[in-house]
């Protein structure tokens, strides 16, 4: 097989991955845990040819830089390398991200990349093996393979930095995302990571606390404790983003209507709906709820925002292959 078509979801993570130990091979300093979801996802082609010279690099329809398709033939050249492939590569991507939800993923990117590669390359590792050829495009991929709850192990080496399914999220959850902003975010999360890494007298304490945090986030989601997981994804949201505003100089992802959200979320649960707020490397907002209140969520919250701010999904699952 020369071409594959294969579909990866994005995930949002309950535990953060916030700074890495090697930049070289995305190996992070603490292990994380996501929730892959549904309705945001993206669709590639990958096809060796040995007619092409040079890799090509489509998305949307449009063909890429030079620079964006550089960072393709990098990817690529890590399944050549082991498969024994010197042919170049026509790559072609959807990104199925409603615009509304203002979250452009690299996380579904270089999971459904990796995943057409391993295929038409002939290379055809497992799952396990492929999370950590998706870590080293960007590491939220890892976890991307695989659907529902995923744990990211930070690992010894590039060998064992890999995703681990914990559960299928088959259980009456869901997110309501808030679009605050859909611009390009201002700092991104690699220069981010490492400014925090770098300076941040907080950050110590981010790594030191990591660990436990994620073994309680377990417990919860094998109990099925709906309340105690949202309690620590929203505590390890607002963590990272102190370690970060403690970065010289510092990060600040929040903007008024990120706030707006935050508080929105609290008085729902003052009246008794059960939902808890995550936030990434940018302004938007997810709640985390039950999915079968995340239409009532959907509609408290249009006191404060436009119908296409407001998007619900439920879980995803892992890559698969397109055959049509
Ligand atoms: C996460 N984020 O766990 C964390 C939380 C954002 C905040 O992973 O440098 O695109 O490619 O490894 O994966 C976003 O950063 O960064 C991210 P790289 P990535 O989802």
């Amino acid at each position: 097989m020369t071409y594959a078509a294969v579909r990866a979801h994005t995930n949002i993570a309950l535990i953060k991955y916030w700074g890495k130990r090697d930049e070289e091979f995305f190996l992070p300093m603490n292990s994380s845990l996501s929730l892959t979801l549904e309705k945001l996802y993206t669709d590639t082609f990958v096809q060796f040819d040995e007619e092409l010279t040079e890799d090509l690099f489509i998305l949307n329809g449009k063909k890429q830089s030079e620079k964006e398709t550089g960072k393709i033939t990098r990817f690529l050249d890590l399944f050549r390398a082991q498969a024994g492939v010197s042919y170049r590569a026509r790559v072609a991507s959807i990104n199925h991200v409603p615009t509304a939800a203002g979250l452009a993923s690299s996380a579904s990117a270089f999971a459904a990349l990796a995943g057409a590669a391993n295929i038409a390359s002939g290379l055809n590792v497992d799952l396990r093996t492929l999370s950590t050829y998706a870590r080293q495009g960007s590491g939220s991929a890892t976890r991307s393979i695989y659907g529902g709850f995923v744990e990211w192990n930070k690992g010894t080496s590039s060998e064992d930095s890999f995703a681990i399914p914990i559960d299928e999220a088959d259980w009456d959850i869901g997110m309501v995302i808030i679009a605050v902003n859909r611009s390009e975010k201002k700092v991104s999360s690699r220069e981010g990571m490492k400014q925090t890494v770098e300076t941040s007298p907080y950050y110590p304490a981010w790594v030191a606390t990591a660990e436990d945090d994620l073994s309680v986030i377990k417990d919860a989601i094998k109990e099925r404790n709906f309340e105690k997981m949202g309690e620590m994804a929203e505590h390890s949201a607002m963590k990272m983003h102190a370690s970060m505003l403690a970065a010289k100089p510092p990060i600040l992802y929040f903007e008024p209507a990120s706030i707006t959200a935050i508080q929105a979320v609290q008085k729902l649960r003052e009246q008794g709906i059960s939902c808890y707020v995550t936030m990434d490397a940018g302004p938007n907002v997810k709640v985390l709820c039950r999915l079968s209140q995340a239409g009532l969520i959907k509609e408290k919250l249009k006191d404060f925002f436009k119908e296409e701010q407001l998007l619900i999904t439920g879980p995803g699952k892992g890559i698969r292959e397109l055959t049509e």
